[in-house]
């Protein structure tokens, strides 16, 4: 007889959670609240991390070096085995956007919290994504979704189409790698060859695209979640243009000055997309915003650092209704259900040097945490904790959720002024500065504005 619908759902009981620091502690707690036992793992490094004390087991897969522990598929394998794990839940970086291991997961018999492996390969390559998107309606950049020809007399063609300035970018590339802004036609084979080789060098892949650079834009996103069934919805949308070097700082949700009957058909367009391409669990679609339009740029088939702020204003947990989705169950909302309330921000903080941003590993010997209505605080240390030098510097994140944009801001101020870090140094004080920002506080910043920001506060 086939599978019914509630036999096949519920799959596992047991979740590997294959990640550390702020997002373990996250999906441990998701995984609980659903009745799921958690398996935690480590490296050397972590050793004496709380989220390990907390999962019903732990264990230490490698050293201290990520390639050794965090990275290595057939000791996280071997470890979901020992432990009697269903489910694999990647968290974000290290190998949630790795489609070999989604698919050694599913071949071992587990359940790969995410999408599937083919979903995840079809956005690891940029063209393949515009190409899916483009079918699917969702507005992209001006330019061809097929890699670049050797042919230069054909690649000059296509940039004279679009229009300079162009920019040209990797197929593997992504999150602002692999990249080059080509001004004018002058130094458009220079630009090409440049970037071939890098491409090569860092992604095995020469394979190139080209696009109009937009010069201003404002960095969008659009969250969705997909069950397995043919259901999909758009949970609304984030800001996340504070940025520097491509590390988000501070994101918000909703997108400040983004009028409903603009975003609208976007929204439904990712849907869309979804719904062609069998799309599971949580995802990110990544826009540039410039002049009223949208343009597609990438999708993130992961948990995002940043999607907190969704959360609070749209009162989903996104991570539960992850894990869910992956067992099998029906999406228990339709998108009319779906609302946005209120205003949500993040900040990151990060054990930086607050002049250098280089990272700053150490031992918290002070730690005070805000608390009150509307504030969250994700983390993994405490006082006493050692902030390793192995890892991402993110060592929490400050959330806060206002009826409106202002009070949130105000709600952060307040935030922000009890937070208390010390024995590291921390961007604490740069992230108090930013909420006095007067541009910020009006929604007109551009992907732009933070490094300019950073520039003039270092000349003054
Ligand atoms: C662009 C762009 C302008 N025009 N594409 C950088 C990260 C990667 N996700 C795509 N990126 C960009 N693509 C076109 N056609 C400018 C950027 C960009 C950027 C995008 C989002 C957030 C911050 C950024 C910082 C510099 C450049």
């Amino acid at each position: 007889m086939p599978e019914t619908l509630e036999q096949s759902a519920g799959r596992f009981d047991t979740v590997l959670i294959a990640n550390r620091g702020e997002i373990a502690v996250r999906i441990q707690r998701a995984c609980r609240e659903l009745g799921l036992k958690t398996v935690a793992i480590c490296s050397e490094a972590d050793r004496q991390a709380p989220y390990g004390k907390t999962a019903d087991s732990f264990l230490c897969i490698g050293p201290s070096t990520a390639a050794k522990s965090y990275l290595n598929q057939d000791a996280i394998l071997l470890a979901a085995r020992l432990a009697g794990a269903g489910a694999i839940h990647p968290g974000y970086g290290f190998l949630s956007e790795n489609a070999a291991f989604a698919d050694a997961v599913e071949k071992a018999g587990l359940v790969f919290i995410g999408p599937t492996a083919s979903s995840i390969a079809i956005m690891g390559d940029k063209i393949s994504a515009k190409r899916a998107m483009m079918a699917a309606g969702v507005p992209c950049v001006p330019g061809p979704d097929t890699a670049l020809p050797d042919d230069p007399a054909t690649i000059e063609r296509i940039a004279l189409e679009i229009g300079y300035p162009v920019i040209i970018k990797a197929a593997g590339g992504g999150g602002g790698r692999g990249m080059r802004v080509v001004p004018k036609a002058d130094v458009l084979h220079e630009a090409i060859a440049l970037t071939r080789e890098e491409a090569r060098k860092a992604f095995g892949s020469r394979s190139l695209y080209m696009e109009k650079f937009l010069e201003h834009p404002r960095h969008i996103e659009i969250q969705v979640i997909c069950d397995d069934h043919g259901n999909a919805v758009w949970l609304g949308h984030r800001d996340c243009s504070m940025q520097r070097r491509h590390q988000k700082v501070v994101e918000e949700a909703p997108a400040p000055g983004i009028a409903p009957d603009i975003i609208q058909p976007v929204g439904l367009a990712c849907v869309q997309a979804c719904l062609q391409i069998g799309y599971r669990g949580v995802g990110t679609f990544e826009f540039l915003y410039e002049d009223g339009a949208f343009y597609f740029i990438e999708m993130n088939t992961r948990l995002q650092v940043e999607h907190p702020v969704t959360e609070m204003t749209s009162g989903v947990d996104i991570v539960q209704a992850q894990i869910r989705a992956a067992q099998g169950h029906v999406l228990d909302l339709i998108q009319g259900d779906v609302t946005c309330e209120g205003h949500s921000f993040e900040c990151r903080i990060n054990a930086e040097d607050p002049g250098t941003f280089l990272p700053s590993a150490g031992v918290v010997t002070h730690l005070a945490l805000p608390e009150g209505p509307g504030i969250r605080v994700d983390t993994h240390i405490h006082a006493g904790y050692k902030v390793s030098p192995y890892y991402d510097s993110l060592i929490a994140k400050l959330i806060v959720h206002a009826p409106t944009r202002a009070e949130a801001m105000a709600r952060m101020r307040e935030a922000l002024a009890g937070t208390e870090i010390e024995g590291i140094s921390t961007n604490i004080s740069f992230l108090r500065a930013l909420f006095e920002d007067g541009p910020f506080a009006q929604g007109e910043t551009d992907i732009h504005y933070l490094e300019q920001w950073l520039k003039l506060r270092r000349a003054a």
